[in-house]
């Protein structure tokens, strides 16, 4: 007879933390938000951490180089989709690991012989007035002159004007050599008062772009998550079948870290592919999604460096309604945070988990950690922000933009539905295409999520993630409690009646 779980599968917003004890060693400023992203032996340290329990999903319209550059300089992780040609996979990894902070790579590249007219469209695409004058009109090509809003009039001059007659050319340009640092950088913006500054080679082709104002960024990012070559780490999702080609240009390119994307990853077909890495590369790999004990194991025994837990809780995620597989994400969290601590007592070594979809509200990120998760992983949380990948529409009197599942026939990411045979075509989407409300920037928003798990953290009395996980006292709430816990019982002043 088949297995009847007795106990229902429950997700967050049916728990909320008790707070413990609060005292001066957990203050928000004394709050550590570092955590294991990679498997570790006991008594060693993790090769691989977060500096906050933050990564972002392995989807289209979240994780481009972008947002993977955002997300890093505040102390997160991208896994850059593998939903896309290895090549340009490779090429967003490539792009986020020559980032250097204030080193900024042109996106906006002209050539001599282009027009005002495409000056003043690149200007309205990008949003950036800045523009490189290249030999070929790429952001590596020989520099020959610059382009800013100073450079012409719109009122006055033609739209058919010739870049070449109105930029200002190399010659006039001041310009830092490939190789100097960015306080060194900054020093010739001052003593010229420029507000860019292109650096070149000695053959003068463009390498970056520093900005004045980029800067003075610099200084805001004491989480910054880097390699130890100063560079900013990126990880990079895969899948289950094109995986011996995709795996080596991934590790060509520098990616950091690697992660099999499947909507069900208690599966032979992700072994193998763990099999393979392992034996033919030295690059940390995650697995999933799993959502019980069984799942959990089977990975660990396979070699995940990782194991992400999730069936169908994501936003955009129909799974659930198509195939009818799936549990709560509390409970999923719960038992595979339970295995994992076994796993850890019998073998000592410990596989961190990451809870991946579902997240609504802030708090949810403190109780998935305090449930056991070691981090999250955010698809719509993150689609919300100007470095998503994703057109921004109006709508009302404000903006969305767009957010679509991986198995939409949008995305029409098969591979992440590998049952194994030769057909990877699915004859039926586990995902919708949607609107998600515009937020604004990356940092100013996860700079409020940060501090409310900081408060969240402090009123549990937990100075770590580990130490949350040890001590946090979690409650189920009832359906008339959940109620209460909003505002209740009063005329909101900004509603119209
Ligand atoms: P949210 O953060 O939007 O709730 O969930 C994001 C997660 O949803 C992703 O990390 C991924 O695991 C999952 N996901 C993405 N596309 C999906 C489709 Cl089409 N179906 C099911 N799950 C999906």
């Amino acid at each position: 007879m088949a297995y009847i779980y007795e106990e229902v599968s429950r997700t967050f917003s049916e728990y909320l933390l008790i707070p413990n004890l609060t005292t001066e060693k957990c203050t928000p400023d004394n709050i550590d938000l570092s955590t294991p992203l990679v498997k570790f032996k006991k008594d060693e340290e993790c090769s691989l951490k977060l500096n906050i329990p933050i990564v972002s999903a392995i989807m289209q319209s979240v994780s481009n180089d972008t947002l993977a550059i955002a997300l890093a300089r505040c102390g997160g992780l991208s896994f850059i989709y593998a939903s896309q040609p290895i090549e340009s996979q490779a090429e967003m990894v490539k792009r986020v690991k020559k980032y250097k902070s204030g080193f900024v790579v042109s996106d906006s590249n002209l050539t001599i012989d282009s027009t005002l007219k495409d000056v003043i469209e690149l200007k309205n695409r990008t949003g950036h007035s800045t523009i490189a004058i290249t030999d070929d009109g790429t952001a590596s090509g020989k520099l020959l002159g610059l382009v800013t809003t100073r450079d012409y009039r719109i009122s006055r001059d033609p739209l058919d004007k010739k870049v070449k007659d109105f930029m200002t050319p190399f010659s006039k340009l001041v310009v830092g050599k490939l190789g100097i640092s960015l306080s060194e950088a900054n020093d010739i913006i001052w003593e010229n008062k420029l507000n860019c500054l292109p650096i070149v080679d000695d053959e003068q082709r463009l390498h970056y772009l520093v900005f004045r104002k980029d800067y003075d960024d610099h200084k805001q990012n004491p989480y910054e998550l880097l390699d130890s070559n100063k560079r900013l780490r990126v990880g990079a999702g895969i899948n289950t079948r094109d995986y011996k080609e995709r795996v080596p240009a991934l590790v060509d390119a520098g990616v950091d870290v690697l992660c099999i994307d499947s909507s069900d990853g208690f599966s032979v077909w992700q072994k193998y592919t763990l099999d393979y890495i392992k034996s033919n590369y030295n690059i940390k790999v995650g697995a999933g999604n799993v959502v019980d004990r069984e799942g959990f194991l089977y990975l660990a025994e396979a070699g995940a460096d990782f194991v992400k837990v999730g069936i169908g809780g994501g936003s955009i995620c129909i799974t659930r309604e198509q195939k009818g597989i799936g549990r709560g994400q509390a409970t999923a969290v719960i038992e595979v945070a339970k295995a994992r601590d076994e796993y850890f007592e019998k073998t000592g070594v410990y596989i961190p988990i990451c809870s991946d979809g579902g997240i609504v509200h802030d708090y949810h990120i403190v109780l998935a950690l305090a449930m056991g998760a070691d981090f999250v992983m955010m698809g719509r949380y993150f689609a919300r922000f100007d470095e998503s990948p994703t057109k921004k529409v109006k709508s009302g009197n404000g903006y969305v933009k767009e957010y679509w599942g991986e198995g939409s026939n949008r995305a029409r990411n098969w591979q992440r539905y590998d049952h194994g045979g030769e057909s990877t075509n699915l004859k039926f989407e586990e995902g919708v295409d949607s609107y998600v409300p515009y937020a604004g920037k990356l940092r100013d928003n996860l700079e409020i999520t940060l501090s409310k798990i900081k408060a969240t953290m402090s009123s549990c009395g937990a100075a770590s993630i580990s130490e949350l996980q040890k001590t946090a006292r979690l409650t189920v709430v009832s359906s008339t409690s959940i109620i209460e816990g909003g505002a209740h019982d009063v005329i909101l002043k900004d509603k119209d009646y």
